[in-house]
């Protein structure tokens, strides 16, 4: 048993949290040379008066609480906070082909980005542009294009409301709904499929309802990594009880087991709280089955209920009061046998039963769930399957109780409110128009697999990105990195450098911004921004640490002068006006959304104010006025091949990362240490496929469609405990596998999580590749380490 395992991997045998983590933030801070700035900084994260973490979409306790810890909040702010500069100098040292080989950890971690900087072809380099110059160049080259929708407008999910409603007003004034956006590969399946359900497309449960929940059933997500204050919500809930129940392919350490750094006496006694009560370890792309499964069960038990005369299991009241397509739904689940919900989900019969004993007996439940569901070919059905099991209980609209999908980036619900979207509704339009007065365009625009392909096919001329990496985030890098190096002009509005930037055009531009935790001075004064939560509250933030250099500029400044420049007297919109005071931009946002009524007022209050949600109320937003019962006629998404030997890949985050930004190269609770470039895969998969922990290995894409060269060359096997049929990689490393075409039909969101691939044994050549794997995207731990 004692086997010598590969470099780096080792058990982690601590719970998750405590002293580990404390030890985390403690190397966080002095790798980015924040010591006195960053002390203050943490403690004024997500207070009252203070900045809203840039690190999740969860919500703090009422806003009022003392500081909450949180080891990747901590991380994602003295990320932004670093003392460390990539100034005019660092350009002129370093050529565009030069970085271009770096990994994408080594560009991020030199710092934040002073000056606005513009691409010389001629010499290969960055130079330093004057604001004004940058602006009236970018606005000549928009004016220039045949029509305004070869334009494409991202947005990654950090900007603020105002940011992210001046970017909507300035596209649309410019004539397109071209709006890719990183919710377009995240969420999209919540959004597109709980309209259908429970018509809006936003999770019905408040923090509150954690307090009140006594079933917890958690799916597809890694709460510990990616959404550490979660973990109190999940920690307090089992300490009081709550039977919490963890359907995931990877045995994940913070759901086992954590330590919460909050309480003195865990830390102490280094005891920790077992969080889940059950862990199922679903197939990857298991869970349209295991839903289905348990919704099938719940159902038989309610008839046996019924025949013993015991209570129901079922709320019929509220199924014939406020939903449709019961029997429907009723029928299809009949006709499914469990020898193929087994199968495809992974789990026995009798393990789908247990879940739904457990759930039939709780008064009020909650589903949580994350990229697990949603980044499948069938992420829109998955969702609409958690929405039918919700329903069969009268799980929603009441204390408790509801659907709670775990948002990505921290204000990614709010870009999509104030607008940001591909496929405007009529009342976002109208309002636009009635406060705005211009006619914003109506057709329908590109969302990220829309806007790459048109970047590949030559149709899309200019990017203009209001934050993020789309090139790397975005799948397909084969079609992405080249569709980049086509256009006409390409603009990223940055805090730290990337490899987008490096992708460039015949004109290209880096234009860096002030970020959430700086003083952001306009013309009236500092500036608050608004932000809105996973949960639909909405408040203020406030920066007031001293920004990079004198020359970045707040995004609303960038924004309000790129569409000054660019649309002139075109469209009756003071920008200027807007700008100087963001309370203007709160007032232009109520003006076209009434959901914001009293804005400016109600942001004052402690805590700001939640949005309406219409579905934790009861009121069903879907044409038919009713919550609706919708089938998922198969069970298992189609992966297009045949062959015996094909493994579904989940690409997934460390838990030194955010998204493409890669902190470090350790995956503490998952025993990795170091390194990036592994891929995981259980012991009785290797046996069958002739394989031994360590082995390198190629991984391949094995979609009939791909691309012969979909390749990811020279991992290392690292045992894990998974189900059969199932492998897990790092994002972004793993995105040369993923092809544009593999996306959920009825969302567009791209099959991150069950990329068929099949494991070929990797030959001298391919070990000896460079340290760098694929044109730079991948940063070996060889040349990646330290830093
Ligand atoms: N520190 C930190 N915080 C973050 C981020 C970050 O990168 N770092 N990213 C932010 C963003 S944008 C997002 S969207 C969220 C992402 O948060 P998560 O949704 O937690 O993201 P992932 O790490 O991609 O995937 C998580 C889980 O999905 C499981 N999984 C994979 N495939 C399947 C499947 O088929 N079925 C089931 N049931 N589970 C599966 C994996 O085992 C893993 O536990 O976090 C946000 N917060
Ligand atoms: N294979 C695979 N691919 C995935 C995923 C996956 O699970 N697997 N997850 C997908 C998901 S859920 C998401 S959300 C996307 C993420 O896609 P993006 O949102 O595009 O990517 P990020 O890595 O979050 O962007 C990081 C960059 O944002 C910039 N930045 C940081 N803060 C600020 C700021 O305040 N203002 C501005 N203007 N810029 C800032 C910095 O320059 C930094 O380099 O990736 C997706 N891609
Ligand atoms: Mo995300």
């Amino acid at each position: 048993m004692s086997q010598k395992r590969p470099d780096g991997i080792r058990e982690y045998d601590e719970p998750a949290g405590g002293w580990g983590a404390l030890q985390a933030v403690a190397a966080a801070l002095k790798r980015e040379q924040v010591v006195v700035q960053g002390v203050r900084t943490l403690l004024q994260n997500n207070q009252p008066s203070g900045f809203d973490c840039p690190g999740c979409a969860w919500p703090d306790p009422k806003h009022t609480s003392a500081f909450e810890f949180c080891e990747n909040g901590a991380k994602a702010v003295t990320w932004e906070s670093t003392a460390k500069r990539v100034p005019p100098d660092f350009f002129a040292q370093h050529s565009v082909s030069e970085l271009w080989k770096r990994p994408d950890h080594w560009l991020e971690g030199q710092g934040r980005l002073t000056h606005p900087m513009r691409y010389n072809p001629a010499t290969d380099h960055y130079e330093p542009v004057a604001w004004d110059e940058a602006i009236a160049d970018i606005a000549a080259r928009l004016n220039a294009l045949d029509h305004p929708d070869q334009a494409e407008f991202y947005t990654s999910g950090r900007a603020s409301n105002e940011a992210a409603f001046l970017f909507q007003l300035f596209a649309r004034a410019f004539g397109t709904n071209n709006f890719p956006d990183c919710s377009n590969m995240c969420h999209e399946p919540t959004s597109v499929g709980l309209p259908q359900s429970i018509g809006i497309g936003k999770g019905t449960v408040s923090l509150e309802d954690f307090d009140h929940c006594d079933f917890i059933l958690s799916i597809g997500h890694n709460p510990g990594t990616n959404h550490p204050r979660m973990m109190t919500a999940l920690h307090d809930a089992a300490k009081r009880g709550a039977a919490i129940i963890v359907c995931n392919p990877f045995r994940e350490r913070a759901l086992e087991r954590f330590q919460a750094p909050q309480v003195p006496l865990e830390m102490a006694t280094m005891t920790s709280e077992p969080i889940a009560s059950a862990y199922y370890q679903v197939k990857v792309g298991g869970d349209a089955a295991m839903l289905k499964g348990i919704s099938k069960a719940l159902i038989d038990l309610d008839r046996a209920a019924r025949s013993a005369d015991a209570a129901p299991v079922l709320d019929r009241a509220f199924i014939a009061g406020h939903t449709a397509g019961f029997d429907a739904f009723v029928a299809d689940l009949d006709q499914t046998r469990w020898a193929d919900i087994e199968t495809a989900s992974g789990l026995t019969q009798r393990d789908i039963e247990s879940i739904a004993r457990a759930y039939a007996k709780s008064t009020a439940a909650i589903v949580c769930y994350g990229m697990g569901i949603t980044q499948h070919r069938t992420g829109t059905w998955n969702v609409q399957q958690i929405a039918n099991l919700l329903l069969l209980r009268g799980n929603m609209g009441r204390q408790g109780a509801g659907i709670c999908p775990l948002r990505g980036h921290s204000n990614v619900q709010g870009n999509r409110t104030v607008g940001i979207t591909e496929i405007p509704s009529p009342a976002l339009l109208a309002g636009i128009k009635a406060a705005f007065g211009f006619d914003p365009p109506t057709k329908f625009g590109h969302s990220v697999v829309h806007a790459i392909a048109a970047m590949r096919d030559g149709t899309a001329k200019a990017a203009i990105c209001l934050g993020g990496n789309l090139a790397v985030a975005a799948p397909d890098p084969q079609a992405c990195f080249a569709g980049f190096r086509k256009l006409d002009l390409a603009v990223s509005l940055a805090t730290k450098l990337n490899r987008t930037h490096l992708l460039t055009a015949k004109a290209t531009y880096i234009l860096p911004v002030i970020g959430r935790t700086e003083r952001d001075a306009q013309a009236s004064g500092a500036q608050a921004i608004t932000v809105e939560d996973s949960m639909s509250m909405v408040h203020a933030s406030r920066g007031f640490l001293t920004p990079p250099s004198g020359e970045v500029r707040s995004e609303p400044w960038i924004i309000g002068q790129l569409a000054r420049a660019t649309l002139g007297e075109r469209v009756p919109v003071d920008w200027e006006g807007l700008v100087g005071d963001y309370e203007r931009i709160r007032d232009g946002i109520e003006a076209v959304l009434p959901d914001f009524e009293g804005y400016n007022a109600r942001i004052r209050q402690p805590g700001g104010f939640m949005l309406p949600n219409s579905a934790a109320m009861r009121i069903w937003k879907t044409p038919n006025g009713k919550a609706n019962f919708l089938i998922f006629p198969h069970l298992e998404e189609d992966l297009d091949t045949d062959e015996p030997d094909v493994l579904r890949l989940a690409s997934m985050r460390s838990h030194d990362q955010y998204n493409t930004t890669i902190y470090g190269l350790d995956d503490r609770y998952r025993g990795v240490f170091g390194r990036r470039d592994v891929v995981f895969l259980s012991q009785r998969e290797m046996d069958r496929l002739g394989f031994a922990e360590g082995d390198l290995v190629n991984v391949e894409t094995a979609l009939r469609f791909a691309h012969p060269d979909r390749i990811v060359r020279a991992l290392t096997l690292v045992r894990y405990d998974l189900p059969d049929g199932c492998c897990g990689a790092y994002y972004p490393e793993t995105q040369p596998l993923i092809a544009l075409e593999h996306i959920d039909p009825q969302c567009l969101t791209p099959s991150y999580k069950s990329v068929p691939v099949r494991l070929r044994r990797a030959s001298a050549d391919d070990a000896a590749t460079t340290t760098v794997v694929r044109e730079g995207l991948v940063g070996r731990a060889s040349n990646g380490g330290g830093s």
